[in-house]
């Protein structure tokens, strides 16, 4: 095997961000151009070398990331029990809800619920603590894990196009980065051709090398010459973007179920962390791209992504219940300090304090 550094090259240091490529909706994969357990590519991988990590910058406020749903719903919430607590304010209620995308099922079990509990600190109260109790439990130290035999960690970052994936994997790698760990990106969104130069930007901000093919290469390829550069070096986590893709494909999400068993095949008992990437402006289709995916790749983490930029928060708890999967971290601007840890009891009193 042989690695070929990249020459300098200006279209990878002078990208200064993300850049989305709107064409790519719903457009078919280019053939895959080399097996993905062959190490010994006619083209080869390129690495991108590591630049010296940027400082991380302070991160958001939560309170401030989520004051389009506080002011939104959750608002409209407040209001309606400031006036009374009649069957039509729970009916507003209800409506608040799933305007609040919260769902319809689950706006009738949400209030359903609280108005069982008589709360004696009031209706409002009660609806807070339904919505609290539907977020799972989690370790709020969750960090990903090396295998036990010192692989690297690994996570794989998928969903529907422009939902924010490769910007997520750039914040991430600078969040790793920052805390001392080698991190390796992996190019394997190889169907458009504007994703390596992208994640290659934010790999270079970060301090990540990042490993890609020649564009139109197998994904898996791409995935399983990053773990091999990994192992070789020592690296601590490996995080490999994926191209986005319309749930209903079925041949698309065949392919992402294939790279899954690359990792399964490179690094036995990695147990990857598989990361899917969900626009919180989605509304509730959301909840269908998510199981499509859980059925592809087996789910164990949601980062819920343009949590700024919507009133809708009400998904987070939409999300959690139908999936039974942890959001890990919530994205609330474009900046690479935007994306932080999901603490569902910190996500409540910013909604309602
Ligand atoms: N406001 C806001 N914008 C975000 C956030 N995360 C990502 N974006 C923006 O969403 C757009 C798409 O981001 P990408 O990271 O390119 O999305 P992607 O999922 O990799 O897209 P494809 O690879 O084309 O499927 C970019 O303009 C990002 O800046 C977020 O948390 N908040
Ligand atoms: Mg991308």
């Amino acid at each position: 095997m042989f690695w070929r550094r990249r020459p300098s090259d200006p279209a990878w240091e002078g990208s200064t961000g993300p850049d989305v490529d709107p064409t790519r909706e719903g457009a078919d994969p280019v053939e895959a151009a080399a097996p993905p357990d062959t190490a010994d590519h006619a083209d080869g991988p390129t690495i991108q070398p590591v630049a010296s990590a940027e400082r991380p910058e302070p991160g958001p406020d939560l309170r401030d990331g989520v004051a389009r749903s506080r002011g939104g719903f959750v608002a409209r919430l407040r209001g309606l029990f400031a006036s009374g607590e009649d069957e039509s304010t729970w009916e507003g209620i209800e409506e608040t809800l799933i305007a609040g995308d919260v769902g319809a099922a689950l706006a009738m079990r949400i209030v359903e619920r609280a108005r069982a509990r008589r709360d004696p600190a009031g209706g409002q109260a009660a609806v807070r603590a339904e919505l609290a109790a539907l977020l799972l439990a989690r370790d709020p130290a969750w960090e990903p894990q090396r295998t036990r035999d010192g692989g690297p960690a690994v996570i794989l970052v998928v969903g529907v196009n422009g939902t924010g994936k490769t910007t997520t994997i750039g914040k991430l790698a600078s969040r790793y980065r920052a805390e001392g760990r080698s991190v390796i990106v992996a190019a394997a969104d190889t169907f458009r051709a504007a994703a390596t130069e992208q994640l290659g930007a934010w790999a270079a901000r970060a301090g990540a090398t990042m490993i890609a093919h020649a564009p139109g290469a197998d994904p898996g390829a791409v995935v399983y010459d990053a773990l091999d550069a990994a192992v070789a070096r020592g690296v601590d986590l490996v995080i490999a973007d994926t191209a986005g893709r319309l749930h209903t494909r079925s041949y698309l999400m065949d392919e992402l179920a294939k790279v899954r068993r690359v990792i399964d095949r490179r690094l036995p008992g990695a147990a990857p962390e598989v990361l899917f990437v969900l626009d919180a402006t989605t509304g509730q289709n959301g909840l269908a791209q998510a199981a499509a995916f859980n059925a592809a790749v087996g789910l164990t983490g949601i980062v819920l992504t343009k949590l700024d930029s919507t009133a809708k928060g009400g998904i987070v708890f939409a999300i959690e219940d139908a999936l039974r999967v942890p959001v890990r971290f919530v994205g609330l601007g474009e900046g690479v300090a935007d994306l932080i840890p999901f603490d569902p009891a910190a996500f409540v009193a910013a909604l309602f304090d």
